[in-house]
């Protein structure tokens, strides 16, 4: 029997690889809706191929990705250095978990810990990983550094923040459609408006406080940029409150808002030449996405002695966090990045191509308004949140070979790899401009 059913498996299988090369869109469309869960509803494009600013579609169609799988892959799609990078580390040891050492973890945590002016990392997978280690770390800090009695740590968050999807991160969201039904939720939250200094210094007088939770620009609320000095003001208050500064660049970290990382990019400091060394120097920095170039899930905490030394062995950790391939690919992807200043590039180009928008913009009642920092924008489209419009409009892109998503109702987020060149950049303004004139509502 079992050799029958082997025989039957292998049968499919075969059915399956021949009839996949001939495999329309559609059908790999349909294939999703039947087996996998309906957590995300894509535009209707099926990617096969990906290469720096470009992605290719099954049927051969080729599009820029102005996405960048949400800031992931800042460093373009398959970049050599870094697949190279994974292959050879693939080929040699991928995971020992941490219960031994290995030659490929200390090295990076040197790497990476000097990249961004740290004492220490605690290597995770995903961003909201990362986000939990640094709830984690900030509780435990209070606990046991700043007197905060056990089990009563306040952490002060904004409102429209997004920093993940676990139970404990919803916990906070005020966003309905990630939080409905997945109660019960963690306590030890407090939330206020953002880009707000006053709503934040009152915070501050609550009982018990640890932490400020924030990003720094806001991505998935529609990349809401705050006022010049808003991080700076926040982070003094924090100094001044004993409270610790937590910044969330999982989105906007690694170069794709101008500066290697988007704190610093808020600073007074008007020194272009600005080593991304930030004037708002967070107490813990949270890494992910782009760290790894989007080739493998890579995350990161970031923090000095006096708040990382809290955690001993035994009492954080994860069977992938600083695997020897992750290791690896950051180091290059990280590489990348400073060989091919791609934080002067996003600043360089994220001028251009607001300049072109708003030029667009005067000429059209289509879209109302862009805004953003580097390479990390996004147009406000002339219509409600609830309408069609936005996502239409995407469609629209789509078809003239370019793919944006909206992130919420009426906002399209453009966010294309850092190894854009101008040239690209400004076809990318012509296929958007296009689009817009030719817009039927
Ligand atoms: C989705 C957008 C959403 C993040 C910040 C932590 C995380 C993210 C600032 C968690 C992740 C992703 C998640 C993805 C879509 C995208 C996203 F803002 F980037 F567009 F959802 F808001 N902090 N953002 O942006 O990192 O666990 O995903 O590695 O969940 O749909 P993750």
């Amino acid at each position: 029997m079992t050799v029958l059913r082997d025989e039957r498996i292998t049968q499919k299988t075969n059915i399956m690889s021949t009839t996949m090369e001939k495999m329309t869109s559609k059908d790999y469309i349909n294939i999703e809706d039947e087996h996998g869960a309906h957590n995300y509803h894509p535009l209707g494009v099926v990617l096969k191929k990906g290469e720096g600013v470009y992605v290719w579609d099954v049927e051969g169609k080729k599009y820029y990705d102005f996405l960048s799988a949400y800031s992931a892959v800042n460093q373009g799609h398959c970049h050599p250095k870094i697949v190279d990078a994974m292959v050879e580390q693939a080929k040699t040891l991928t995971l020992t978990s941490r219960a031994f050492y290995n030659d490929a973890l200390g090295p990076y945590e040197k790497y990476v810990t000097e990249y961004f002016g740290f004492d220490k990392v605690l290597p995770m997978n995903t961003g909201a990983e990362a986000v939990e280690t640094a709830i984690k770390l900030c509780r435990k800090w209070a606990y046991e550094k700043n007197n905060i009695a056990e089990d009563k740590a306040q952490i002060i968050v904004c409102e429209n923040n997004f920093h993940g999807r676990t139970t404990t991160i919803v916990s906070f969201s005020n966003d309905p459609v990630a939080k409905k039904n997945f109660g019960p939720f963690t306590p030890g939250f407090i939330r206020i408006p953002y880009d707000d200094v006053d709503a934040l210094a009152e915070a501050l007088k609550k009982d018990n406080v640890a932490g400020f939770l924030v990003e720094p620009i806001q991505g998935e609320a529609g990349v809401y940029v705050p006022s010049e000095g808003y991080l700076a003001a926040a982070k003094a208050l924090c100094k001044e409150n004993n409270v610790l500064f937590i910044a969330d660049e999982v989105q906007t970290g690694i170069a794709r808002t101008g500066r290697l990382l988007a704190s610093c990019g808020n600073c007074s400091c008007e020194d272009k030449n600005c080593s991304g060394t930030p004037e708002v120097k967070p107490d813990i920095l949270i890494l992910g996405k782009a760290i790894s170039g989007g080739v493998y899930p890579v995350s990161a905490v970031l923090a000095d002695n006096h708040v990382m030394d809290v955690i001993k062995p035994g009492q954080h950790g994860s069977t992938f966090g600083g695997n020897p391939v992750g290791c690896k690919v950051a180091i290059a992807a990280l590489d990348v990045v400073r060989d091919e200043k791609l934080a002067e590039n996003a600043q360089v180009l994220g001028e251009l191509f607001r300049a072109e928008m708003q030029r667009i913009i005067d000429g059209s009642d289509l879209v109302l308004k862009v805004r953003g920092k580097g390479l990390l924008n996004a147009i406000i489209v002339n219509d409600t949140e609830e309408s069609e419009t936005a996502w239409n409009l995407c469609v629209a892109l789509m078809n003239n070979g370019l793919l944006a998503k909206p992130t919420h109702g009426n906002i399209i987020r453009f966010a294309p790899p850092l190894v854009m060149t101008k040239e690209q950049l400004l076809e990318c303004v012509a296929i958007i401009e296009k689009t817009i004139n030719e817009f039927k509502r």
